[in-house]
């Protein structure tokens, strides 16, 4: 009769520890999932369901332009017309052309060798907004086009610093 009573207790004690190591598995488990799917979220908070594409944006100053954005297509980016006037394949404050849904990594660097001047990157329709980046600072922003139309991308420092990106839907 007591050999019985303390064999239970003793599986009870097994069982009880094989519930704590399960929840401590569960946790750790638990947090690494929560970690991966966060670094899959963008800029503004929605998930990543395709590979971001890349656009290499340049920040500078051109003489007979001014302050302007300029950028290298990678080929991954469509329709990316270059601006009036643009030079040795570099648009300035080129159009960005993108589908509703499209995920695009925006990477600025700050390469105003003329003048030095700070600049940034906003685009307020979807909540991108970069520091003010000194003379060869970089920044990254990742946004997902959640919404269709026509936004200004611009630097708040430099008015005439600003562009359009077209959001088109999928339809069409
Ligand atoms: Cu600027």
């Amino acid at each position: 009769m007591k050999k019985k009573l303390v064999n239970k207790r003793y599986k009870k004690n097994i069982i009880s520890k094989k519930i704590i190591v399960f929840g401590i598995l569960l946790t750790v488990i638990s947090l690494i999932v929560y970690g991966g799917i966060n670094s899959l979220k963008s800029s503004n908070g929605n998930f990543l369901l395709s590979p971001a594409r890349n656009l290499f944006m340049k920040a500078t100053y051109l003489p007979t332009e001014g302050y302007a954005y300029t950028s290298q297509s990678t080929g991954t980016v469509k329709s990316l017309n270059s601006g009036a006037g643009s030079r040795g394949g570099l648009g300035h404050n080129p159009t960005i052309t993108l589908n509703q849904g499209n995920t695009l990594s925006i990477h600025l660097i700050n390469g105003d060798s003329e003048r030095h001047s700070k600049h940034n990157l906003n685009i307020d329709e979807f909540d991108i907004h970069t520091k003010d980046l000194g003379y060869f600072q970089s920044e990254t922003v990742t946004f997902t086009t959640n919404k269709t139309g026509t936004y200004d991308y611009y630097c708040s420092i430099h008015p005439e610093m600003t562009g359009k990106i077209i959001v088109k839907s999928h339809s069409k």
